[in-house]
């Protein structure tokens, strides 16, 4: 066999494996489970994609298009299938959109057809990122994500980006309308479109930043109002998670994917952000707001839900796990998935029934190391409590 032939070969048994290679759940705090491999790396990217299948042209088999990481996927329930949108980075640093499904949301992810072609705005964005996808009830399928643009104001700047909230929308995942891009007074990452109306009006969780890194004066994770998501404009916001000082969630918050109606409650997915000296931690974590007032939190779990572990940390962007994507299956089981280090997507399962529990009965951060410890005191007294009448009562039996 030539050069060719046997590295087609190789190249094309190793993407095979890597498909099929089946994935195990760990058992871990009760609230969840991580799965043992991640679900899509730069590996899951058809070799089709990358090669040049001409041996004419390309006598070694070598890479001509490389890939550098998939990450930050959105996520969607579609004709039976686990269906995310990834965000696949090629060498070149730009990111595009490409689908990948799977039969059972945990392992033999696929990707579909060809990458997405997103038509442009009259402005085209040098990078799109992070789309959030949501079935609207108004029926169509929405994705919103980032697009970034070389700040016009800085030209001697080559580091200076404006981002903005991108619009689209599809029936089929794969044909998408462009709309025009969110009109709003600061810089938008993380924007996420709620999936019903409300008072007869599209709502949105936005994410206002002074800034294309600093959120600066931006509260936190808000909420909008709009009438028309062909032409979507923010008139007001207002800050429903905000940030606070000593938390997991002090430099900046954003919307993880659409939160998920269950009886008591909306329940949201977001990402917190802190400094620290290897640079930006990024957690996730999670809250609920009324089914009535959508604005108003009446659950917010302390401190994170997910952090990296093992080799989560290691990647691209290190210490950072991000998640724009989720599924909440009719049987009541939820997939997270999330990215790590901007380099590669993971599954963890868990039940709306869990993740409500979760949220309605950890602790909130009290903010002061002094709350901590009470929060400890207060568990541990009612486990003492508990601990002494089922003595008091196994005695009285006896
Ligand atoms: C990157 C994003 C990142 C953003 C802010 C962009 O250029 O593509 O992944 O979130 O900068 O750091
Ligand atoms: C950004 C996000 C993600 C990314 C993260 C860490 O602000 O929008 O795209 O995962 O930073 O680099």
């Amino acid at each position: 066999m030539n050069t060719f032939e046997q590295r087609k070969k190789l190249v094309e048994e190793r993407y095979a494996a890597h498909i099929a290679a089946k994935n195990t759940p760990i058992e871990g705090n009760g609230i969840y489970e991580r799965w043992a491999n991640p679900i899509i790396t730069a590996e899951s990217v058809p070799p089709i994609w990358k090669y040049d299948y001409n041996p004419a042209t390309n006598p070694y088999f070598m890479e001509r298009i490389g890939v550098n990481a998939t990450l930050n996927s959105g996520a969607i329930k579609w004709k039976g299938k686990y269906v995310l949108m990834v965000r696949v980075e090629g060498m070149d640093r730009k990111s595009y959109f490409a689908l990948a499904e799977s039969d059972n949301g945990v392992d033999g992810f696929r990707f579909t057809g060809r990458p997405i072609t997103m038509p442009d705005t009259d402005e085209p964005g040098t990078n799109v990122y992070d789309m959030r996808l949501t079935l609207h009830e108004d029926g169509w399928v929405y994705g919103l994500f980032c697009v970034e643009r070389h700040d016009p104001a800085h030209p001697e700047d080559l580091s200076a980006a404006v981002a903005a909230c991108g619009i689209a929308r599809t029936r089929n995942l794969r044909d998408w309308e462009r709309l025009p891009d969110l009109k709003s007074r600061s810089q938008q990452r993380n924007v996420v479109l709620h999936p019903e109306f409300f008072d007869g009006r599209y709502a949105l969780y936005t994410r206002p930043q002074d800034g294309f890194i600093d959120t600066g004066s931006g509260g936190g994770i808000g909420w909008a109002l709009v009438d028309d998501m062909t032409h979507a404009e923010i008139t007001s916001e207002r800050i429903i998670d905000a940030r606070a000082y000593h938390t997991i969630k002090e430099v900046k918050n954003g919307e993880g994917p659409h939160p998920i109606r269950t009886p008591r409650g909306w329940l949201h997915l977001a990402h917190g952000v802190r400094g620290c000296a290897s640079g930006l931690r990024y957690v996730l974590y999670m809250y609920m707001t009324s089914l009535e007032e959508p604005w108003r939190a009446i659950a917010t779990p302390g401190g994170y839900l997910m952090a990296p572990v093992g080799e989560e940390y290691v990647g691209d962007v290190m210490n950072v796990l991000f998640s724009n994507g989720w599924i909440a299956d009719d049987d009541g089981r939820v997939f997270i998935y999330y990215a790590s280090s901007d380099t590669r997507m993971h599954v963890a399962t868990s039940t709306v029934d869990r993740l409500v529990d979760y949220c309605l009965h950890t602790p909130s951060d009290g903010l002061f190391t002094g709350e901590s410890v009470k929060a400890i005191n207060r568990l541990i007294d009612r486990n003492e409590g508990y601990a002494a009448r089922t003595e008091e009562m196994n005695q009285n039996q006896s």
